[in-house]
């Protein structure tokens, strides 16, 4: 029986007694349904980023910062982490998804069979990423109003069984602005994020290993169109997959990324490890407060 309420949930698939969560090295059987349910049950929030050592950053923060107690010497990663690395924190499931969409993707599908297993009730997907920013300099926090693909349409398209099926990508308008909300004195945006394939050429960069087949001068015209008439305040390789993902499951989704640079300057990340650090520490904190806020805390 599902709690969760996926708006295009798969009924025939996921009330099968049996599902092996095969990334997250986790599997429903009737004999472990209960222990599924105790470990998960609470989850509210998922926030996911592509680093694992981020998700376990995240994680510790969390629980000092929202006094949740954990196990002496942080907390723990649950499941197999070769592929990715999940940890529950009171309300908070933190967990890494990679790079790109199509590894985002599976973890995507297969938290959500957990959380469905699991019985949860009014659960939202934060990502909480890293981004090259439009006009706005590194340590910025860019939250998304809208994500849009790669030629500028608010669509994410899929190829299934040699078919383009394409869904929309708007993400939740009041999440998101509660989000902002949060944001306490750290340097924060709402703008449109544009989701792509690819960090070098797919983001318009000139300082990969290949000769680009465009120009300096489109580069920079493109980088301004789409900051002037498209609204695009970062750009990252996640944000479509998971608006058109979080759209299809009816779960509130949004973005919260930082920008390590401003792409409007330059292609190449020069912040040192420490500014990397604060940086990322940005959209960690913008999160956190939104999750004390929002538990009343
Ligand atoms: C942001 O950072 C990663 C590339 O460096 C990618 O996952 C993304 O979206
Ligand atoms: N992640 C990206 O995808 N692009 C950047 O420019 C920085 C981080």
């Amino acid at each position: 029986m599902s709690m969760i309420k996926i708006e295009a949930r798969n009924n025939e698939f996921l009330d099968s007694d049996e599902d092996s969560l095969y990334h997250l090295g986790l599997k429903k059987t009737p004999q472990r349904l209960h222990q599924l349910q105790e470990m998960f049950g609470g989850v509210k929030y998922v926030c996911m980023g592509g680093s694992p050592e981020r998700a376990m950053t995240f994680g510790n923060k969390a629980a000092v910062e929202l006094g949740i107690p954990k196990s002496e010497g942080g907390i723990q990663a649950i499941g197999k982490t070769e592929r990715c690395h999940m940890f529950v924190v009171g309300p908070i499931l933190s967990i890494s998804h990679g790079m790109g969409m199509p590894s985002l993707s599976i973890f995507l599908h297969e938290v959500t069979k957990l959380l469905d297993y699991s019985g949860c009730t009014d659960v939202k997907f934060i990502r909480i990423g890293t981004s090259g920013g439009v006009g706005v300099e590194g340590g910025t926090v860019v939250i998304t109003e809208n994500a849009i693909n790669a030629k500028l349409e608010p669509t994410h398209t899929k190829t299934m069984l040699g078919e383009d099926h394409t869904f929309p990508t708007q993400l939740n308008g009041p999440l998101a602005l509660d989000l902002l909300a949060a944001s306490e004195g750290i340097e924060t945006v709402i703008g449109n994020t544009m989701g792509t394939d690819d960090f070098y050429e797919g983001q318009g960069r000139r300082d990969g290993a290949l000769k680009p087949p465009y120009s300096i001068q489109d580069r920079m015209e493109f980088l301004q169109k789409i900051h002037d008439q498209a609204g695009v305040r970062n750009i990252e390789m996640e944000s479509t997959e998971f608006a058109a993902f979080c759209n299809r499951a009816g779960i509130p989704g949004a973005i919260v990324c930082v920008a390590l640079l401003n792409r409007l300057k330059g292609d190449q990340v020069e912040a040192s490890p420490e500014q990397l650090t604060q940086y990322s520490d940005n959209a960690q904190t913008v999160v956190i407060n939104f999750i004390r806020k929002h538990l009343g805390r």
